[in-house]
């Protein structure tokens, strides 16, 4: 992965700057449930009502012209979600055909765009491994709209937790400021952390494709030791959960220490091992700006896909998402931001006054 750019941060610099909080808000903000939206869970999976449908669809409406969700909306999506989530497994099953996505980091208008790009939910199924809030400007929007859309089409798209999917990383990396700013406290951001937990942590495409947002572990050898996971929880700072939300792989093999701060490099024998061990064909990740949107490695035995075009609104990279067809074709779709005005636009190629 030589076109690597690795500017995702370091765990080690949240903790630093989580010390600068007051110790009283810190423990009161990583309280997990505090918001009450798991204190009613249904004991089954429930059925969408009309009502409920026409609820979801002006949301969704909404939500696609980039406008924010009441606070008592969210609420309610946020209830609707943790009953559909907490069905779901630790390894989802996904069917084909179905379009992989990468990180999208609050860039809602390139998320338009992907859904321009790859076909509108739900005639196109969808996954995205993760990392929905955070460095964009509109972490709310873009979580808000995904949320609404699994809710309404729950076989249709599938959302796995990313590592700034946290009470943690959002309270550094802009979805918690964000949040305060449009609802002016904290009650929409406790709300969606707490809908985090959650959220799935992979899934596994036609029993092929094995897709998490970061990569392996070394607590970690086949995948039911995923499935025999608690992962309602804030991602933890170590273990096998917080390994498969924050690993990278590595042109070194075996296991290395991640310079991120948490979370393991293996190499492409490891790589080669998991999918043997598992039967995959495939290993799917995201969690790392890739300049042409997706990366191969370790022999094409694990693909980086990136998401969110022109990370940052400054790095000049393209975005990609894999579509896998019902012969589990791959073909990798790559687009470049959208051009809105009055926002900061960087190209990657040599403006004119340059040369
Ligand atoms: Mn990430």
């Amino acid at each position: 992965m030589s076109t690597e750019v690795d500017v995702d941060v370091p765990m080690q610099d949240a903790e630093q700057s989580d010390l600068d909080l007051e110790l009283e808000l810190e423990d009161e903000l990583m309280k997990p449930g505090s918001s009450g939206i798991a204190d009613h869970k249904s004991a089954e999976p429930v059925k969408l009502t009309t009502t409920s449908i026409g609820q979801l669809d002006a949301w969704i409406e909404k939500l696609v012209k980039c406008e924010v969700l009441s606070e008592d909306e969210v609420a309610r999506l946020c209830k609707m979600a943790v009953d559909v989530l907490q069905f779901e497994e630790n390894v989802q099953p996904v069917n084909v055909p179905v379009t992989i996505c990468g990180d999208v980091h609050g860039q809602f208008h390139d998320l338009i765009e992907l859904f321009k790009i790859g076909g509108p939910c739900p005639d196109t199924n969808y996954l995205f491994m993760g990392d929905y809030v955070d460095r964009g400007y509109y972490s709310v929007e873009t979580v808000s709209y995904l949320v609404a859309m699994k809710v309404r089409y729950p076989s249709r798209i599938t959302i796995l937790r990313g590592n700034h999917e946290s009470r943690q990383i959002t309270q550094v990396y802009g979805f918690y400021d964000e949040c305060l700013r449009k609802y002016g406290s904290a009650s929409v951001w406790k709300m969606f952390t707490d809908l985090f937990d959650y959220f799935p942590i992979t899934a596994l495409v036609d029993n092929q494709i094995f897709c998490l947002h970061g990569g392996l572990s070394p607590m970690i050898e086949t995948v039911d030791q995923v499935r025999d996971l608690n992962r309602i929880q804030e991602v933890p700072h170590e273990g096998p959960m917080c390994d498969l939300l924050w690993s990278d792989p590595d042109d070194r093999g075996g296991w290395g220490i991640s310079p991120r701060g948490a979370g393991f490099t293996f190499g492409q024998d490891i790589s080669e091992q998991f999918n043997h061990t598992n039967n995959l064909s495939l290993i799917a990740r995201a969690h790392q700006l890739v300049m042409e949107g997706f990366s191969w490695s370790h022999q094409q035995n694990v693909i980086t896909i990136f998401s969110a075009p022109n990370y940052c609104y400054r790095c000049g990279n393209q975005a990609a998402i894999m579509e896998v067809d019902e012969n589990h074709n791959r073909q990798l779709l790559q687009y470049d931001p959208s051009i809105r005005p009055g926002e900061p636009t960087v190209t990657r190629k040599t403006p004119d006054y340059f040369l």
